[in-house]
């Protein structure tokens, strides 16, 4: 038997499992903050609705050890964890001992595999099928919701806005994904075209789409706008209807054509000039214009959402709620005065040396409770994208989190040194002073006590100065 039929051949059983728990039991959905997390937590939501099961739902950033033991406190026999879980499965094991537990799950698993006839682990790791490429959490949870219910295929298109989420589509996606896509256009949920794949085609100004993308590069256009108007003027395409800009969905059939085929012209001298152009996926029912209409950006919104605390807003506009969903779109204002306002507190604190340590390849940010504490990573990527940074400066941040542990975050500016292990770092300091680590080798971080918060910094520094000094750094980048 292959691994793909194993792991639907443990979906079958597990569902089945679910299927004989009395309707009557009170059941608890932990979920994660991301948005492939609000995609898990809708689904279940909907499937618990429609299997007339009581239920409440929480989202968490992180499944900590405290979380997990106030979770023991609350009167439920029945937990399920989605897009989280699989690598806390020995503390669930341990403060959650007598209850049922389902893990759906994508994550790699850390701890030991425990799977009994109370902890019901789902995740294709356990079969050797990538999680981090071929299905996401929310995928995991579709797939259940699909054994539970045949009516729950009309949220397969949840799980292709997760995936995307979570970075798992690439000119198309891989074998479970595609699966579940299958489903989706099948049912008339998503629609897939091609066409061009810059960001924010559905609701950004087109010229701003344009001189925003720098990935894949227009050259001669990105970055700059007056040269994309200018551009856009030449192939008589007028980027405004009196002086409201025009969006990409407001052009001709004829236009749109001609756009492209003058932007790949614009690339000829570029490895693959046709690169503008990619999958687009489309929520079939959601009007042209919308955030919600494209997939990538539906996914943004969802995260959006979950980093403003308005999670439930997300789930209800997964859920195709009409008023949360017009609320989860205002938010993405509040969401973006928020990334504004942690900009700021960056460029107003530069000089202060309380707030901002700068070393010769290092720079410390210290925010304390001056930004919102979802948006430290999102903060601390801002600024390793700024051009003016050397490039493999490392971007460090430590901030206060509202449960008193303070989090670090840490990047590498303008990285193109693929020797720098930023996880390694992480863990080599929390495996010295204590706290959790996580995160991969461009990007990575950890909670620890504020009190270690001196020892942390002064430990990053000596690393930083030491194992990748700047001439050493440099003189790679030379080769
Ligand atoms: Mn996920």
């Amino acid at each position: 038997m292959d691994k793909y039929s194993e792991f639907y051949n443990l979906l079958d059983e597990k569902t089945r499992l679910f299927k004989d728990i009395p309707k009557e039991k009170n059941i608890r959905v932990i979920s994660h903050l991301d948005s492939d997390g609000i995609c898990a937590a809708s689904i279940i939501t909907k499937a618990l609705i429609r299997e007339n099961r009581p239920h409440s739902v929480s989202i968490v950033s992180q499944l900590k050890e405290n979380i997990i033991q106030e979770l023991s406190n609350e009167k439920y026999d029945v937990f399920i964890f989605t897009d989280l879980g699989s690598g806390q499965i020995e503390l669930i094991d341990k403060y959650l001992k007598d209850k049922t537990i389902f893990i759906l799950d994508h994550h790699e698993i850390n701890d030991a595999i425990i799977d009994n006839e109370k902890i019901h682990h789902i995740n294709p790791h356990l079969f050797k099928i990538n999680g981090s490429k071929e299905i996401s959490g929310s995928g995991v949870v579709y797939l259940f919701a699909e054994k539970i219910n045949d009516e729950n295929k009309d949220l397969s298109h949840i799980p292709i806005i997760g995936a995307i989420g979570d970075n798992q589509e690439n000119e198309g996606f891989e074998f479970l994904n595609n699966q579940i896509l299958s489903t989706a256009i099948a049912n008339k949920k998503i629609n897939v075209e091609k066409g061009l794949k810059f960001f924010g085609l559905e609701t950004k100004p087109l010229y701003k789409v344009l001189s925003n993308c720098t990935e894949p590069v227009i050259p001669g256009i990105s970055g700059d706008d007056q040269k994309t108007i200018d551009f856009l003027e030449s192939i008589d395409i007028s980027p405004f209807i009196g002086n409201k800009a025009r969006k990409f969905f407001n052009l001709t059939a004829d236009e749109k054509e001609k756009l492209i085929s003058a932007l790949i012209i614009k690339r000829n001298n570029e490895e693959n000039p046709e690169d503008i152009l990619g999958n687009l996926y489309l929520i079939e029912g959601e009007s042209d214009g919308m955030p919600t209409k494209d997939a990538r950006e539906f996914s943004t919104l969802l995260n959006a959402c979950g980093r403003l605390n308005r999670s439930s807003l997300g789930i209800g506009a997964c859920l195709n709620n009409h008023n949360m969903k017009k609320k989860a779109i205002e938010s993405l204002k509040d969401y973006k005065r928020e990334i504004m306002n942690s900009i700021n507190w960056y460029d107003r604190n530069k000089k202060d040396t309380d707030k901002i340590i700068t070393g010769d390849n290092y720079i410390i940010l210290k925010p304390k409770d001056q930004i919102l504490e979802t948006l430290i990573g999102t903060l601390t990527s801002i600024v390793s994208r700024n051009k003016k940074i050397t490039p493999n400066t490392f971007i460090m941040s430590l901030a206060e989190l509202e449960d008193g542990n303070m989090k670090v975050s840490i990047r590498i500016a303008n990285c193109d040194n693929d020797t720098i292990d930023v996880n390694g770092i992480v863990k080599e300091i929390t495996d010295f002073l204590g706290g959790e680590s996580g995160g991969h080798k461009m990007a990575a971080g950890a909670i620890i006590d504020p009190e270690l918060e001196d020892d942390f910094i002064a430990k990053a520094i000596n690393i930083f100065e030491t194992k990748y000094p700047k001439e050493i750094i440099i003189n790679e980048i030379d080769d």
